[in-house]
């Protein structure tokens, strides 16, 4: 199953195209299929029952089918399945579940049997966890693996004049080869376990939620239409606080069709308008590579740029970059991407934006929240933004899994920073296959965020077992593959390693390291804190010479629980242990060793259970419900008193 889980989603998904976000435009559209899908589950003993039954045929006469059974019931789209009843063997499942639903597409996209020449449907998932297998009217339309990256696939020739239907199997276990990696648990002792039993174990800190984690679109496209956009700030000329002169490299992709089926005498007229839509500039541009592209350079006079929260009044400034494919005077295809304009450059000590060191007042954070589980939720992304606002937070870490789309426009959109971190959390076993894995998963998070200002950095994992032998190649290898994909921005790595043993950092542009002093060692001791972190960044910074975060620290508090003189779990110990800690960030930046502080966490997440784990993790400084324990307090009057 492992094995086959690979080469299948090779074949079908190696190519990061058509992953532009949907939109309504003169020459696109979409719907949402997002609502209430019917659920079933392949029983945990017959992982394959759906698939041999013909789950996804759709026939309502079918009674092997789907529709109309006794343990089929409702489950909403966007979110993880685990919460959603009172069921234990829901929340723990693992294996296959399945969803369907019925939809009707516009008879318009149907005009001429879909229009296949001139125009495309397709089905668009944001990020389904952790396999999934997607069926149109019974016929297979895509695989995909990766639970936090978008794919699509065409559907025009599946599709009914009315009554379509969709069909998903998600399989959320994971292996060993799966980026997370997983267990399976299979104990051949009778005396204890039921015969068959087994259970599905991981070592990462947070609940293996599963489902349809983001929205699910039906997209009408243009055939020959823009499949892809890479632009990217090259040059910038700072004018005074917040404009600059800016060169903007771009690349415009076509569907790479066979020659009789591609359009001859096709061009690409690019527009940046700013925001209050006043064009700034604009080229007329022939396609060359056999029709395949468009490139070019736009410069752009006295544009704003975009600033990290804080940094200015105006911050998260974005422009409207303005594709359209020209035939002669008709409209081929128009797609409008939000861009803003800003450089990242770092060098031995600093990261600066716009030419301007970057000081991260940051955070650790999660999908994650009551009911929804990782299910992308607006009100919850929009609450949490708001919060972090507040906190006078400038940025944050997408730990320890690529966000949602979604959540990263509204980021971009306020001047959040962005560490986009890959799925790959706690590594172990560092082979080729996995390898390839890795570099798939980091070729499938750069063809999505790579037009984004707010992402200044990739992070390829969170505290890989980094200090074992195989470790230093695979990152060797790793980093060298990202930084060929990506040549704007830094490359890290979050270990928890020690100095000495961790392999992977002579091949980071970044440092960023997670330590929990006087939490995970030398509990309840407070006062070794400073004398502790001081010396442990001088002396990654000794070694390397490159710019430190610290990427974690925290304690876990019970909301509620108080203590004085404090105590482990009260919130009294947590802003202490947060106060000592602030000491040695004041000290370290004064001396130039820290260009960032990230406190774990913002909320309180669930994980796995277990007794270290008082239900969840209990680092956040807000509940999971998004109250503030007394260390928001304490945070919030830092970060709004440094500058
Ligand atoms: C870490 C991990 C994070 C955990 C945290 C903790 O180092 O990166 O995933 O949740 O520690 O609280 O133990």
């Amino acid at each position: 199953m492992e094995d086959k889980l690979g080469l299948i989603f090779c074949l079908l998904v190696c190519s990061a195209e058509g992953l532009l976000y949907p939109q309504n435009s003169p020459t696109r559209e979409m719907r949402s299929l997002d609502g209430s899908w019917n659920f079933r589950l392949s029983p945990k003993s017959q992982p394959n029952l759906g698939t041999i039954e013909k789950w996804f045929s759709c026939e309502r006469d079918d009674d092997k089918g789907f529709s109309e059974k006794s343990d089929v019931f409702v489950m909403p789209v966007p979110a993880s399945f685990n919460d959603i009843t009172t069921s234990a063997e829901l929340r723990d499942f693992v294996g296959v579940a399945w969803y369907q639903r019925s939809f009707e597409v516009p008879s318009a996209w149907m005009e001429g049997g879909g229009n296949i020449s001139t125009r495309r449907v397709s089905v668009r998932f944001g990020g389904v966890h952790y396999y999934a297998q997607v069926w149109i009217n019974g016929d297979l339309v895509v695989e995909h693996e990766g639970g936090h990256l978008p794919f699509e696939a065409e559907i025009s020739k599946n599709l009914r004049r009315t009554g379509n239907c969709i069909t998903v199997a998600v399989n959320n276990t994971l292996f060993n080869h799966s980026i997370p990696q997983g267990e399976i648990f299979r104990p051949n002792d009778t005396d204890r376990y039921p015969l068959n039993y087994f259970t599905n174990t991981y070592t990462f800190d947070f609940f293996n939620y599963a489902g349809i984690h983001r929205p699910v679109h039906l997209l009408l496209l243009p055939r020959i239409g823009v499949s892809d956009i890479s632009v990217n700030t090259e040059q910038l000329t700072r004018i005074g606080s917040d404009f600059g002169h800016a060169t903007l490299k771009f690349q415009i992709e076509l569907p790479d069709v066979p020659p009789s089926s591609r359009k001859n005498g096709l061009r690409c007229k690019v527009t940046l308008f700013d925001a209050e839509e006043v064009a700034e500039a604009a080229l007329d541009i022939p396609l060359v590579d056999d029709g395949k592209l468009c490139s070019g350079k736009m410069h752009v006079e006295n544009a704003k740029l975009w600033w990290p929260i804080g940094s200015r009044e105006e911050a998260g400034y974005r422009h409207n970059f303005q594709v359209q494919l020209l035939e002669g005077e008709s409209l081929v295809d128009h797609y409008e991407l939000p861009f803003g304009i800003r450089t990242v450059e770092w060098d031995s000590d600093e990261i600066y934006i716009n030419h301007e060191p970057f000081y991260l007042k940051g955070l650790g954070r999660h999908e994650d929240s009551d009911i929804r589980g990782k299910g992308y939720d607006p009100p919850l992304a929009i609450k949490d933004h708001n919060l972090m606002r507040w906190l006078g937070v400038n940025g944050y870490r997408t730990s320890h899994y690529p966000y949602a789309e979604e959540i990263l426009d509204l980021s971009e959109r306020y001047g959040f920073v962005v560490i986009s971190e890959s799925p790959a959390v706690n590594l172990v076993n560092f082979d080729n296959d996995l390898l390839a894995k890795h570099m798939i998963v980091m070729t499938e998070l750069i063809a999505r965020d790579k037009n984004r200002a707010c992402v200044i950095m990739w992070s390829l994992s969170n505290e890989a077992r980094s200090a074992q032998q195989l470790a230093g190649q695979y990152y060797k290898e790793l980093a060298a593959f990202v930084k060929a994909l990506d040549t704007t921005r830094p490359v890290t790595m979050v270990t928890n390693v020690k100095l000495e043993k961790d392999l992977g950092a002579p091949y980071m542009d970044v440092l960023a390291v997670n330590r929990y002093f006087s939490w995970y060692s030398d509990t309840g001791s407070l006062l070794l804190i400073k004398q502790q972190m001081m010396n442990e960044v001088r002396s990654w910074r000794s070694q390397y010479k490159k710019p430190f975060i610290l990427s974690e620290y925290g304690a876990d508090a019970l909301a509620g629980y108080h203590s004085d003189p404090p105590t482990l779990w009260t919130e009294d110990y947590q802003v202490a242990l947060m106060k000592e800690n602030f000491e040695a960030f004041d000290q370290l930046r004064r001396e130039g060793d820290l260009v960032g502080e990230m406190i774990w966490n913002f909320a309180d997440f669930q994980t796995a259970q277990g007794y270290k784990r008082a239900n969840g993790n209990k680092k956040g400084i807000f509940t999971r419900d998004r109250k503030p324990k007394s260390a928001a307090h304490a945070l919030r009057k830092r970060y709004n008193s440094i500058l």
